[in-house]
């Protein structure tokens, strides 16, 4: 009778059983909510474990007897960081105190590109924040970690079933000492698309709110005029604008002069003067190479007055020679993944470096045997993400002539084999390369990666060639990403697009050469606050729910409505998210600090006529049965 009470409450109907509905009915709510949140994990572990997880179906699975890893014990309690640094004497002094160091600085990417290059940005939550505070306590001396934005945003909503903004609360929380870094595509934000000023700016500041303190800010083109906004953003927030170059190309190439040493000396400057506090060197492709690295940063140290942050992937297997060269030459900071999460399209090692440089005037101050027990934390981890992973078996040189961002390699070798392409792979990688010719040979990271690849793809399935495409007399079809940038939605490559392309996709419309930022009116955010909280029937969404709105409409709403059907899943072990669970196994999930729910699988019924399954359940040694739908 309790629960049906509930469950007829008005408020509870309304699905308005926020704060002020616990403030004003603390009665139902004491047990409701136990029992409601309770219900809903208990109804997606069911719904799993008979049905499975779309998205490890037909996957490599992890093996039956693999234990969810445990993280090495915080030694200590954690030293002051650079993250003390930063909240007591700001952005420049941070700056000024990288220059001023010898050591070689450490930035650790796992939770962010790490997962992204090497296991689709799949990695959830939990696994990150149980080892946070022992990066905290044993790795105190690393520059930051990095662990939001890129990929992992539309990620944690879309495929996760999480919010991206709690996933950060926490890592912030667990870290009060080191600096968290993420990756803005600058008016893209943590999308593919051009948002109003105004949604850039909010979004930085939500960030900065919640717990960003690095903001590592590109843009697809190199276009400095479409990084500003986001710089100002970061840096109006007093957090450190960390403006970033993408590199591509290869300075030493006579061949390759449109991106010569000149451009990316003027682009730092220009960066210099647009107020970034560190200058970042974004290999996103892994294509700088030591030779070249030794001439671009020494004389990028000596031609501007920031920091240098050097981040680069070793999908052709030599970035720890790049990386060596670069500290050679002076740079300040650089990126590298834990062991077990870096190699191939990820970044170089972590370990490796700290070893290599010990005993040398670059020697890093980090503790390699914390490295290596928080190695062996990560590589059970990664044991359990056995579905996701795709990568490349061996260093491959071809990512000179196709030059994929580390993050798109696998993900377009996922695509053309869906296309039934995967024989034909080194047709792609060519005609990749041929379209970044075609289209004036421009820097390809997200976005503009994804529309390259888009009409790579679509070139090799309709077996068109460059000429082909470039000839007037031919009708060509272009995907809509290619439309959409010729008409300068991503904003300008440096010198433009080629004038014949452009014509081509476009004919008689005129292209936009402005900033696309400039077009785009101001969103109205109350005004779509209001109207999110109809479409969800009055569900109240705070700032950074608004902020995920914003930026993917149509994902967010999508995740909130599967939130109201299942609840706090991210507090699920990672093995019983993608596998469900097996009948006698027990497994706890802490939904709320302090508040933990302890489920066993008693057994898993027959499906009925009515194509129903009976799953039985102890919770909290409470019997409990949920009926899912047979699917399959
Ligand atoms: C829980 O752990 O108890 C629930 C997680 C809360 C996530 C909520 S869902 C509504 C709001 N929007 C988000 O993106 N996060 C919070
Ligand atoms: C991203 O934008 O997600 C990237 O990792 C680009 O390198
Ligand atoms: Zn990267």
């Amino acid at each position: 009778a309790f629960v049906e009470n509930l469950l007829k409450h008005p408020t509870f109907l309304s699905n308005e059983y926020t704060t002020t509905f616990i403030d004003e009915t603390p009665e139902l709510f004491q047990f409701r909510k136990r029992r409601d949140r309770g219900t809903k994990v208990l109804t997606y572990i069911a719904d799993i474990t008979v049905n499975g997880h779309p998205e490890t179906q037909g996957r490599p699975k992890p093996p039956a007897d693999l234990r969810a890893p445990k993280p090495p014990k915080a030694e200590a309690d954690p030293a002051p960081g650079t993250k003390q640094l930063l909240d007591q004497n700001g952005p420049q002094a941070v700056a000024d105190w990288m220059k001023a160091q010898k050591q070689l600085l450490m930035t650790d990417t796992t939770m962010r590109d790490g997962h992204q290059s090497l296991l689709a940005t799949r990695m959830r939550s939990i696994d990150m924040i149980k080892v946070a505070p022992t990066y905290a306590a044993n790795l105190p001396q690393l520059f930051s970690v990095e662990c939001w934005g890129g990929a992992t945003f539309d990620v944690a909503y879309r495929f996760l079933q999480e919010c991206p903004w709690q996933r950060l609360r926490d890592l912030r929380k667990a870290m009060p000492n080191l600096l968290t870094q993420m990756l803005l595509r600058a008016s893209n934000g943590v999308g593919y698309t051009n948002y109003p000023d105004n949604v850039v700016q909010e979004f930085v500041r939500q960030a900065a709110e919640t717990g960003i303190d690095v903001f590592r800010v590109f843009d697809s083109l190199n276009w400095v005029e479409n990084m500003r906004v986001a710089m100002d953003a970061v840096v109006e927030n007093n957090k450190i604008c960390e403006a970033a170059i993408c590199y591509t190309g290869d300075i030493l190439d006579p061949d390759r002069a449109k991106y010569d040493l000149k451009y990316y000396v003027n682009m730092a400057k220009e960066l210099e003067a647009a107020g970034a506090h560190v200058l970042g060197l974004k290999d996103m492709a892994g294509l700088l190479k030591p030779a070249a690295a030794s001439v671009l940063f020494k004389t990028l140290k000596e031609e501007i007055g920031l920091p240098i942050h050097f981040h680069t992937h070793d999908t052709s297997g030599i970035a720890g020679a790049t990386i060596l060269a670069a500290a050679d030459a002076g740079v300040d900071a650089v990126d590298a993944a834990i062991d077990a999460f870096s190699g191939g399209t990820s970044q170089a090692c972590l370990g490796s470096i700290v070893e290599a440089l010990d005993h040398t005037e670059r020697a890093t101050g980090l503790d390699i045997a914390a490295i290596r027990d928080i190695s062996h934390y990560w590589e059970g981890v990664r044991a359990q993400y056995t579905a996701f992973e795709a990568g490349l078996q061996a260093p491959a040189s071809e990512v000179y002539l196709h030059e994929m961002p580390g993050g798109q390699f696998t993900n377009l070798k996922a695509q053309a084999r869906s296309l039934g392409l995967e024989e034909r792979w080194p047709e792609v990688a060519r005609t990749y390369a041929d379209v970044n010719q075609m289209f004036g040979d421009i820097v390809k990271v997200t976005p503009s990666s994804k529309v390259v690849g888009d009409m790579a793809l679509m070139m090799v399935s309709q077996g068109l060639t460059r000429a082909d495409v470039e000839n007037p007399g031919t009708d060509v079809s272009f995907p809509d990403s290619v439309i959409d940038m010729m008409r300068g939605n991503l904003g300008q490559p440096p010198g433009g697009f080629p004038a014949g392309i452009v014509k081509k996709v476009l004919k008689d419309e005129k292209p936009n050469t402005e900033r696309p930022g400039k077009h785009l009116d101001p969103v109205d955010l109350e005004a779509v606050r209001a109207q999110v909280i109809k479409e969800l029937e009055g569900f109240k969404i705070d700032d950074e729910d608004l902020n995920g709105y914003l930026m993917y409409p149509k994902v967010f709403l999508d995740y909130m409505g599967r939130h109201r059907t299942y609840g706090p899943v991210r507090t699920l072990p990672t093995r019983t998210f993608f596998y469900g669970m097996e009948p006698g196994e027990e497994i706890s999930a802490e939904i709320d600090p302090g508040k933990i729910l302890e489920i066993r699988l008693q057994a898993v019924g027959e499906t009925n006529e009515d194509g129903e399954v009976k799953v039985f359940f102890e919770l909290n040694g409470q019997p409990r049965v949920i009926r899912v739908p047979n699917r399959l």
